[in-house]
Formats: structure tokens, sequence, C-alpha cells
């Protein structure tokens, strides 16, 4: 028998048929990144449907000397869900099955589920039995809670709540020995050693393969409103943020749209403009705006009217009380992903730069990009209370491998100079493996190294990943 064909029998002997495949016409669906830039051949596509089946699977690889790419919702945007560049032919290893959610331990505060139950299954069990969840994002319909908690996804209510390893309570995981490590007792206090849940988030499946998460639960608001307003200049919206930090207690969220923004997704989704005043035309270009959301328990439109009110350069505003406004207006934010991707594969960057200098940064950037690639079109949305901001630049041939990084590298080394991020939410993937010295120093490189070797010696687990390939990893394909 071939060596794929014995990896493939033995797979089949612990997963049956049904839950192996190796048909490309099969695997393809699974095999290249939400965005299109990353994309690569798999040796199979495995679906276990429990914790042992993972733990099985894991050993079988390690036994054939085949790395794994751990895959959730697929909508990572770093490339690090697919087995693309030195992990083409691994096995990509689906957690899309393990889906069962239990009920909420109120009392606790306490929610556990499947790593393959999606945000959106999550919110909605917590909300039917009268609890929220603190993580939020627009990709919630298919990002998993294991890719959440191996991403540490950020979103649109970290002002409020935090990242997502401030959510993890707890989780269980499967080591690359197959051995499980299971921090489910949902004990507040518990401070027995390393913090291994915390260290496995954010690991981007380059430590365990995770496949229960416990999350907390937090009060669900009664009452939202939510406003977009148009600022004179980033300079002016920043200013406010701080005024709103100070004097809106109920402040959820505040996102940063610019007008060509907002008009990509009206001609994308077939909107009609924000503002009355402005229909039948586009909006300035580069007039910012903020998407601002308020939660509570009274209903939080006085306090923020008076805050509108009372700021400096704003020109239009929306505001929305009912759900289906308030969801018409995150349409105009929350569209911009998926409208950016219609217009092209893009360069996906997300930094975050000081909020002091951020401004700044827009402008420096806006110029950077025109003279380097005067063809290219630059996006810019993003989350401004955390600093965190998205830059897409389409109109780069997806082929152009040179130009996209040389572009990737002038952006990220911009970040990094004002003391910024070069992955702020997202992760470093394999798309910004090349610039992780930009955001870490030698020493932290190597501690990173460190845990890696440690916990997966052979180099199994998502070769390519935040960590050089090294072992099996690096003798893929
Ligand atoms: P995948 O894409 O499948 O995987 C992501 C990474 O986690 C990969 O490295 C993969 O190997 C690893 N992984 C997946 N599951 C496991 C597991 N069970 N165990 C170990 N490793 C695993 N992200 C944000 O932070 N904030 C946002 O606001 C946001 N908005 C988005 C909006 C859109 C429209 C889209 C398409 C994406 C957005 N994202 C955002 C990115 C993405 O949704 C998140 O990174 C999400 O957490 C990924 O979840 P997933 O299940 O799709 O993971
Ligand atoms: C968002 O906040 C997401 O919209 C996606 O993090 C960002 O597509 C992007 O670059
Ligand atoms: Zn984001």
């Amino acid at each position: 028998m071939h060596g794929n064909d014995r990896l493939i029998a033995d797979l089949v002997a612990v997963l049956g048929e049904a839950h192996v495949l190796s048909d490309p016409g099969l695997t393809v669906g699974y095999e290249t990144d939400w965005t299109g830039a990353f994309t690569g051949r798999a040796a199979a596509v495995v679906r276990p449907a429990s914790t042992g089946e993972v733990a099985a699977v894991l050993r079988v690889c390690a036994a054939h000397e085949v790395p794994v790419v751990p895959q959730g919702g697929n909508t990572g945007l770093v490339g690090g869900s697919v087995p693309a560049g030195v992990a083409v032919g691994a096995v990509l290893l689906s957690l899309r099955r393990l889906t069962s959610i239990d009920p909420v331990d109120a009392a606790a505060g306490l929610v556990s589920a499947g790593a393959g139950a999606t945000l959106a299954d999550v919110q909605a069990h917590a909300r039917a039995a009268g609890h929220g969840i603190g993580v939020d994002f627009a990709a919630r319909d298919s990002a998993t809670l294991g890719g959440i908690a191996a991403t540490n996804a950020g979103g649109e209510r970290v002002l409020r709540h935090g990242m997502t390893r401030g959510q993890v309570a707890g989780l269980e995981a499967v080591l690359a020995d197959g051995a499980v490590v299971r921090r489910l007792s949902g004990l507040p206090k518990d401070n027995v050693g390393y913090d291994l849940p915390s260290l496995l988030v954010g690991s981007e499946g380059t430590l365990g393969i995770i496949t229960r998460v416990q999350l907390r639960l937090v009060a669900p608001p009664a009452a939202r409103t939510t406003a977009l307003v148009a600022m004179a200049d980033v300079a002016a919206a920043v200013e406010f943020v701080a005024v709103l930090r100070a004097t809106v207690g109920s402040l959820d969220a505040v996102e940063l749209v610019f007008g060509d923004g907002i008009d990509l997704v009206c001609a994308h989704q077939g909107l009609p403009a924000p503002f009355p005043r402005w229909a039948g035309r586009m909006s300035a270009a580069r007039t910012p705006h903020l998407l601002l959301e308020c939660a509570g328990r009274d209903d939080p439109t006085d306090e923020l009217a008076a805050a509108v009110e009372k700021a400096a350069g704003v020109s239009d505003v929306a505001v929305a009380t009912t759900a289906v406004d308030r969801d018409r207006l995150w349409t105009y934010r929350e569209g911009h992903t998926a409208a950016v991707n219609a217009a092209g594969v893009p360069v996906k960057l997300d930094v975050a730069v000081p909020l002091a200098r951020i401004a700044a940064f827009v402008d420096d950037l806006r110029e950077l990009v025109r003279v380097a690639a005067p063809a290219a079109r630059l996006h810019l949305w993003g989350h401004l209370a955390e600093a965190n901001l998205h830059v897409n630049v389409t109109g780069l041939d997806r082929d152009d491998t040179l130009g996209r990084a040389g572009l990737a590298e002038m952006i990220l080394t911009r970040a990094a100079a004002d003391g910024g991020s070069i992955g702020a939410e997202h992760g470093v993937g394999r798309a910004k493996m090349a610039w992780m010295g930009l955001s870490r120093s030698p020493a932290e490189l190597a501690a990173l190294a460190a845990v890696k070797h440690a916990l997966d010696p052979v180099g199994l687990l998502n070769p390519g990943v935040l960590i050089q390939p090294y072992g099996i990893g690096a003798r893929c394909r």
C-alpha cells in the first residue's frame, strides 16, 4: 500500500469512511481560506465527533509523521486554518462536528460547548436562558468557539468585555501526543500552576486541539441604542472617544468606518445611504464615522444623544433604537469585510497603534500606499476604542507575492514604529509570520518557541503558524 493509502486506512479505522475525506471534490471546500489568499491540498480532511476521536487522529498522524492543521469555521483572516505553505499535504482536522452545548449554569454564570459550536448558536442558547455572551463579531454564524479561543478573537464588544481570553473560564484540549488536558471546573479561583487555558487561548492551533470551551455569561442589557456619527476628522473622533469614556457609562461599542467604506458596502449590498440628506450621492470618502452603541438596564438614548450633541466636529447623525434600525446601522459597519473581498483578494492587515497617534498614522498610511501602489485602493476601518485599525488593500494581483509582501512590510513597519502591534486581533497565522520580530523581541520569540517545542516536540501541530516549522512540520509535502 502507498504511504498515503496507509494513512487514510488508519484514519478510516478510527473515524469510519464517512468522516475521512480524500476525494479532491470533497476536500476542496476546506482548503482555501476566507479571503482566497491562502490555499493548498490536504492529504485528507477528517471530521471527528468526540475528544477521544480527536486524540486518536493525532496519534495516527504522529505515527505517519503527517502534520495536522486544525480548522473550525474557516473564517480566520491570517491563513492559519488551511494547509497552505509548508503545511501543504497535512491532515486537515475539522472540529465542526463537536457541536454539543451544555445547559447554562446560571448560578456560576457559565456555559460550555464543543469547539465546533458556532458563536451564533451559543449566543442564541445563552439568550434563550436569559443571558448574554461577551464576544461578538460579524462572522458569528460560522466562527466556532474553538477557533475563537484559538485566535483570542476580539470583535465589537472588547470595550466592555475584553478579548476572548477574558471570557474563557476553562477549556478542554488534546495535546500533540494525544493527552487530554481539561480545566472545566468553572472555579473562578484555582491558582495551581501555570494557567493552561490562558496559554492555549491565542495559540492558533500550534499547542493543542481545543475540543471544548467554557465561556462566562454576561448580563444581557434590556435596552440598546445605536448611532452612526460623521466626524470632521480622525483627531476629532479620538477626542470624542475620550469624552464618551468619561461621560457615557452605558458605552458598549465604538467602531470606526470611513465614507468610502460605507459607499462600498452600499454598492455591494444594494443599500441606501445611511443619512437621508446623502440620498443619491456618494459620501465624502475620507470622512470618518463612529458607530456607537450604548446598552443598559434603562434606555440609554438620552445619555448618548447628550454626548453627541456636545461633541465637536459632528456633521451627520443617525440614531436607531429598534432592533431593525440598529441592525441596519450595523450593516454599514459589519459589511466591510465581504464588500472588500468582493473587490478582490485583499492584502489584509490588522494593526493597533496608540490612540494618540492614530490620526497621524491614518494620514501617513494613505500617503504611503498612494506612492507605493498608485493603482491600489486602501480600505480602512476598525475598533477605535481599542486603537485597532483594519488595513485592507485591493488592486494587487493575487499572485503578485513580492508586491503584496512589500506593501505589507511597509505598513507593518510603520505601525511598529509607533509602538503598535502588527497583529491586533486576527493573530499571526501564515500571513504575518515574517514580521513577528517587529512586535516581539528576540527574547520573547525564543520563549514562544520554547513553549511550542515543549508541548509539541515532534512539530506536529499547524507548522508554519507562529513558530518556524521543525520535525514533522519541516518534512511535510
Ligand atoms: P478558523 O478560521 O477555522 O481557524 C482560525 C485559527 O484557529 C487557525 O489557526 C486554526 O488552525 C485554529 N483553530 C480553529 N479551531 C481550532 C481548535 N478547535 N483548536 C485549535 N486550533 C483551532 N476576528 C476578530 O478577532 N474580530 C472580528 O471582529 C472579526 N470579524 C470578522 C468578520 C468576518 C466577516 C470574518 C470573515 C472574520 C472575522 N474575524 C474576526 C476573524 C475570524 O472570524 C476569527 O478569527 C475567528 O475567531 C475564527 O474562528 P473559526 O472557527 O472560523 O476558526
Ligand atoms: C472586522 O472588525 C473584522 O470587521 C474583519 O475583524 C476585518 O476584514 C477585516 O480586515
Ligand atoms: Zn475587527
